[in-house]
């Protein structure tokens, strides 16, 4: 097992700065490489494959969010257009009070943590209530987690946390009971939204196993609005989005060996009404062949075909509850923002 225990410089100081702890407060595991290694995972890079060699062809989600993947997605989150972290946030700050109250002293396990800056605000409700603190942040993205940690531990002298690397399904596979009295995991931003109507259903049953009955689920989800609200957001005037898309290519070059030109593509994003989800492609402009050394892949492309890299499903409330609840997750309060962009819903199993 690879273990980034941290004993670097910005730690030890930390530590002597607030006088505190003599402990390991930072633990990371780092769960890509672990299973690389084993044979724990299918193969690296197949899900690649199957997307670009079907019809039409798809990428996952999560090449998104390399290094640079994951703070082009944090310049998202500031657009004037791109309103879910706002509404989102906005809501936690008026509720985590209540939310953190409701749960109790509580050990927080977030699924694509990011920066982690909304986990701040259940983090200072917690403390507000003088809990203690641990702190479970699972990303796929090891530079991110990293520097997010880091920060953290400065601000909050008491916390702990234990960092995994990895997708979410081989993290919920590794969480170890707490000693907390209580668990929640806390899926921020609509993340879900990426997820097709069966892949959800899987990730609620993983939900569901990784929890013991009485702990809880925070879930957020972005809401059905006019399209022209919708498209807006993932077409950005300043073209961060776009760039974020293309990024997955870049990343794949990387990753893989690849040669993609990301010149002889273009982002194209727009909302399907029928199946209310907005997707994100990136589409061909000039017929061409691609390689993936890493891969033995080579991958023909015709002008105008595209790949779909993204859905960002947009949910109704009262149908994601019931969808919980079949999994014996139930809902115990709902929130959301004054126009009804934005929910929380707090359940427990
Ligand atoms: C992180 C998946 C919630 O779907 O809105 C933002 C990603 N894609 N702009 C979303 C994203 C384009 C985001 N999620």
């Amino acid at each position: 097992m690879r273990n980034l225990t941290q004993s670097a410089s910005g730690i030890s100081q930390a530590d002597h700065q607030h006088h505190s702890v003599k402990t390991e407060r930072l633990q990371i595991q780092d769960l890509v490489n672990l299973c690389a290694a084993s044979e724990a995972e299918p193969q690296v890079g197949s899900d690649v494959i199957q997307g670009l060699t079907q019809t039409p062809k798809t990428l996952p989600p999560q090449y998104f969010y390399d290094d640079r993947g994951s703070v082009l997605f944090e310049q998202i989150c500031e657009l004037p257009e791109y309103y879910p972290t706002r509404t989102e946030a906005s809501i936690l700050r008026h509720y985590a009070s209540e939310i953190t109250g409701m749960t109790g002293a509580c050990e927080l396990v977030e699924l694509g943590s990011g920066s982690s800056t909304k986990t701040r605000l259940l983090l200072d409700a917690y403390a507000a209530h003088a809990y203690p603190l641990r702190y479970v942040p699972i990303d796929v993205s090891a530079g991110i987690l990293e520097s997010s940690a880091k920060q953290l531990l400065l601000d909050y002298p008491s916390l702990q946390i234990q960092g995994l690397v990895g997708t979410y399904e081989l993290a919920l596979q590794q969480l170890t009971p707490t000693q907390l009295p209580t668990r929640m995991i806390v899926f921020l931003g609509s993340t879900l939204g990426n997820f097709k109507p069966q892949e959800c259903d899987v990730f609620f049953s993983q939900i569901q196993s990784a929890l013991e009955v009485g702990e809880y689920f925070l879930l957020g989800v972005d809401l059905q609005k006019p399209t022209s609200l919708l498209e807006d957001a993932y077409n950005d005037s300043q073209g961060v989005t776009a760039e974020f898309n293309l990024n997955m290519l870049k990343h794949l070059n990387q990753r893989f060996e690849g040669n993609f030109d990301t010149q002889l593509f273009e982002h194209w994003a727009f909302y399907n009404e029928p199946l209310n989800q907005i997707e994100m492609h990136l589409r061909c402009l000039k017929a061409h062949t691609v390689r993936l050394e890493a891969l033995d892949l080579t991958v023909k492309f015709e002008a105008g075909e595209t790949i779909m890299t993204e859905i960002s499903r947009k949910f109704d409330l009262d149908v994601m509850q019931q969808e919980l609840q079949a999994k014996g997750l139930t809902s115990r309060k709902v929130w959301t923002d004054p126009k009804q962009w934005f929910g929380l819903i707090l359940c427990q199993l």
